[in-house]
């Protein structure tokens, strides 16, 4: 029988993705949108999935929407990656951010709890709930020191889902997902800013980019890899968590000089804090320089995933290294900017 997957957030860059990804596996996906005046699915229509999707309507604000669409819908598995996903609006709008990423889960899980205990459930955890890292490189017994409203919220869905999975038997999993990037990332992430950046350098229509800390290290992957790894942990006999990363770590300012070098430009680093600049080894331009408006009131200073049980549960690896990744999103985007072609 076919299998029916419900996945939230879907008009994400891992929605989309992960309903690519699902779709050739022969599942019928149901994706949820939230209403707003204009729905975006550019995301979906840019790799092609769009009219394979059933888009149904759901907020994870609204309890009695979700109850009624799970009923409707029956669905096997439920991804939830829907989230306020951006750390820096959090700090901003932590009331908000605690509402859809904290409770907004628990509205699912009780839904699914008061239906019996079915359909399994995927819930998108977070490398940033390990915030001030206790230890290096982290994994799933790693101590978690959340560094921001956002992180907070996820860590309290995170433990909802093991206490529902403890307490219910019901199959429910997190993924302790690291920073995972592509050319469908939201432009606001320093990826995707550094890379389309870059390419609008490249093509002249702007000078320089302005960025906040250029020390905090992540371990960077790419999205269509980790949307995988979602899947594989609903079809294990067992329910459990797993971190997912590539176990290498580089920092901002690593991700901008390669991204440099990928339009041909060697970048010099002058000066240090507020003051640091990128330069253009061949023109003497600065490139890069810092605005404090992009600093965070606390930061993750360092992310390094240790996926070592992921990869001896799930036989999951990344396919793809981080000089690819910077390499693949700057090329996607001096296409874009050439094809005339900002969905999003
Ligand atoms: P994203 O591109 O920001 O997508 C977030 C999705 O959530 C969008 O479809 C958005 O809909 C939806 N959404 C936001 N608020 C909602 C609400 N109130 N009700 C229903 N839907 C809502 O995020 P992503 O990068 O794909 O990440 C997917 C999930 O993984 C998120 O939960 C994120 O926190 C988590 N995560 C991401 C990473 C990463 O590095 N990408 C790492 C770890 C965990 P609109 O299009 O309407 O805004
Ligand atoms: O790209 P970011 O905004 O991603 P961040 O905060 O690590 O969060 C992402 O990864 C999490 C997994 O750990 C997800 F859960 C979350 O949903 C999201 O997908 O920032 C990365 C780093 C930060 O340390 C930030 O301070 O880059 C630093 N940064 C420096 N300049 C900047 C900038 N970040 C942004 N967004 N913009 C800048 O100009």
């Amino acid at each position: 029988m076919t299998k029916k997957a419900l996945i939230t957030g879907i008009t994400g860059q891992d929605g989309a993705y992960l309903s690519e990804f699902l779709i050739k596996k022969g599942y019928k996906v149901y994706g949820a949108v939230r209403r707003t005046s204009s729905i975006n699915t550019s995301r979906l229509s840019y790799i092609g999935v769009l009219d394979d999707i059933d888009l149904v309507p759901m907020d994870l604000a609204e309890i009695t929407n979700i109850q009624r669409l799970i009923e409707r819908v029956e669905p096997d598995e439920i991804y939830n990656l829907a989230a306020q996903s951006f750390v820096q609006t959090s700090y901003e709008q932590p009331i908000y951010t605690s509402d859809i990423d904290g409770i907004g889960v628990t509205r699912i899980l009780e839904t699914v709890r008061n239906l019996g205990g079915n359909p399994k459930f995927y819930q998108a955890s977070t490398s940033e709930m390990f915030g001030k890292a206790q230890q290096s490189p982290q994994n799933e017994n790693t101590p978690f020191y959340p560094r921001s409203p956002y992180g907070v919220a996820k860590l309290y869905s995170h433990w909802m889902t093991i206490n529902y999975r403890e307490a219910w038997n019901m199959f429910a999993c997190s993924g302790i997902l690291f920073n995972h990037e592509s050319p469908l990332r939201g432009t606001e992430f320093v990826t995707r800013k550094i890379s389309q950046g870059m390419a609008q350098i490249a093509l002249k229509k702007i000078k320089k980019i302005n960025l906040g800390n250029l020390n905090a290290e992540r371990d960077w992957g790419f999205a269509g890899d980790y949307v995988e790894a979602m899947w594989l942990m609903l079809q294990k006999e067992k329910p459990d968590d797993y971190v997912i990363a590539t176990g290498e770590t580089n920092s901002v300012r690593d991700f901008a000089q390669v991204a440099a070098k990928s339009i041909d430009i060697d970048i010099e680093w002058d000066n240090e804090g507020e003051g640091e600049v990128g330069i253009c080894k061949k023109t003497g331009n600065t490139i890069i320089s810092i605005d404090k408006q992009y600093t965070r009131p606390s930061e993750t200073d360092h992310l390094l995933g240790d996926a070592s049980k992921a990869k001896d549960n799930l036989g999951w690896k990344p396919s793809i290294n981080f000089q690819s990744l910077v390499n693949m999103m700057v090329k996607h985007d001096l296409k874009r900017i050439e094809d005339n072609n900002f969905w999003f």
